[in-house]
């Protein structure tokens, strides 16, 4: 994901030059001694390790260096303007642009340290010293300062998204981005709309989230089905989760215990990952009268989710400031994952059953994480995990170990009666 930003710098406007005669005892009418202007300060981006993001940049587009001191008499000479130093990122890229939309590399920032200057600051203008001549003895013309370069350059990096805005196809994630930040991804009302990860940037008060929608995940997005595996990468690499469920699904609650199954045999750090639940449409009807429902069957494993309706806005300002709260609580976490991380592919992690004295005890780590938030007690939903089991080979892996109706089955924390 790359965060691309246009900001406009300018040089600082050279010195003037003097002009000025010497004025001393015993010298009635001195020649001239104007001294010349300081340079105009100069634009530099230098990659700075203790930056992790441009944001700054998007609070402040125009940038101009210090300008130069004017000239003097007794050919003192003027102070050169202030460089202006923009810290951005290691690894950040840096362009001209044009006013015809086209762009030309101008650096790539790689190593701590390295530099360059986007605007030159303008010379300073010479005293008038420089123009005595054997007919012009006492010259009363000096130059002005130059103007400094002046330019727009785009400043591009790689992102790491804050928050990671989760959920199946067609839940309403991109409307969501599209109410919280400034971004516009495509909305449809058909699964698969948003085809590559899209970032938005969400202001609430003074705080700022990246928000990163990450499309595409469906049953069997850890092994390649629907898009979702190549993005899950993102995910790991984002500080918490905004999981949305849709209100008028027939089990929201399903809907997102099985999309944490996929997080968690991706990449089990992820299952660890905090997140905030929010159900979405809640401005349909449909979903209106099943509210309390919902919010029951979520209560059951110990949930509370956020209400929304990401089409009309109610509750998403809410959302945002649970958000940058919940970021601020999980604090800076070392963002700077470097971009080659072995991680193996996700094993396709057979289940396996074994007896523990009378008990039937079941590994299998999609389960695990499902049944430690399941409330067996809830009748329905006892009914969601039965159809896990199936889904996941539980039950046939069971079967085969010989279980019968009665015996005591375990599962991480979670024992019950088969
Ligand atoms: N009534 C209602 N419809 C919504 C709401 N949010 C999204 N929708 C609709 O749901 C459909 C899907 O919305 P998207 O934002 O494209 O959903 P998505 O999760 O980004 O979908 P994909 O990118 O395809 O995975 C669209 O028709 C939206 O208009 C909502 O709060 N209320
Ligand atoms: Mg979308």
């Amino acid at each position: 994901m790359i965060d691309t930003i246009e900001i406009f710098v300018g040089g600082g406007t050279g010195g003037s030059g003097a002009i000025s005669f010497r004025r001393e005892k015993y010298v009635p009418f001195g020649g001239p001694d104007g001294g010349d202007g300081g340079s105009g300060g100069d634009v530099v981006v230098v990659a700075d390790p203790g930056v992790t993001d441009l944001k700054l940049f998007r609070r402040k587009r125009r940038y101009k260096a210090g300008v130069g001191g004017d000239g003097r008499g007794r050919k003192r000479h003027g102070k050169n303007g202030e460089a202006l130093i923009l810290p951005v990122p290691v690894g950040t890229v840096v362009y001209d642009e044009d006013e015809v939309g086209g762009r030309a590399l101008v650096a790539d920032l790689e190593k701590p340290g390295e530099r360059v200057v986007v605007a030159r600051g303008g010379k300073g203008g010479l005293g008038n010293i420089h123009f005595a001549s054997s007919t012009n003895q006492a010259p009363r013309i000096a130059q002005s300062g130059e103007k400094g370069e002046e330019k727009a350059v785009s400043l591009e990096m790689r992102l790491i998204a804050d928050v990671g805005i989760i959920g199946y196809p067609n839940v309403g994630k991109s409307t969501l981005l599209a109410a919280a930040s400034a971004a516009r991804p495509k909305i449809a009302s058909y699964p698969f709309t948003t085809r590559e990860p899209v970032l938005g940037v969400v202001e609430v008060g003074q705080r700022v989230a990246v928000l990163a929608e990450i499309p595409g995940l469906v049953d069997g997005a850890h092994t390649g089905r629907g898009l979702g595996h190549d993005f899950l990468r993102h995910i790991v690499r984002t500080r918490i989760i905004i999981h949305l469920v849709d209100g008028s699904s027939v089990s929201p609650v399903e809907d997102m215990t099985r999309v944490n199954a996929e997080l968690g045999l991706y990449d089990s750090s992820l299952a660890g990952k905090q997140q905030i639940v929010a159900v979405n449409k809640i401005d349909l009807p449909q979903v209106q009268a099943g509210l309390d429902e919902i919010r029951g069957a979520f209560g059951g494993i110990g949930i509370s989710p956020l209400f929304i309706s990401a089409a009309t806005g109610e509750g998403v300002t809410q959302l945002m400031m649970e958000t940058v709260d919940m970021l601020s609580q999980v604090g800076e976490t070392d963002k700077r994952v470097p971009s080659r991380v072995f991680r193996p592919r996700p094993r396709d992690k057979g289940v396996r059953v074994h007896r523990e004295g009378e008990a039937f005890v079941v590994e299998a780590p999609g389960l695990e994480r499902i049944v430690a938030r399941v409330d067996m007690s809830s009748p329905q939903l006892r009914g969601q995990l039965d159809r896990q089991l199936t889904r996941l080979g539980v039950r046939r892996a069971l079967d085969k170990a010989g279980v019968k109706p009665g015996d005591r089955v375990r599962c991480g924390d979670l024992e019950w009666e088969w």
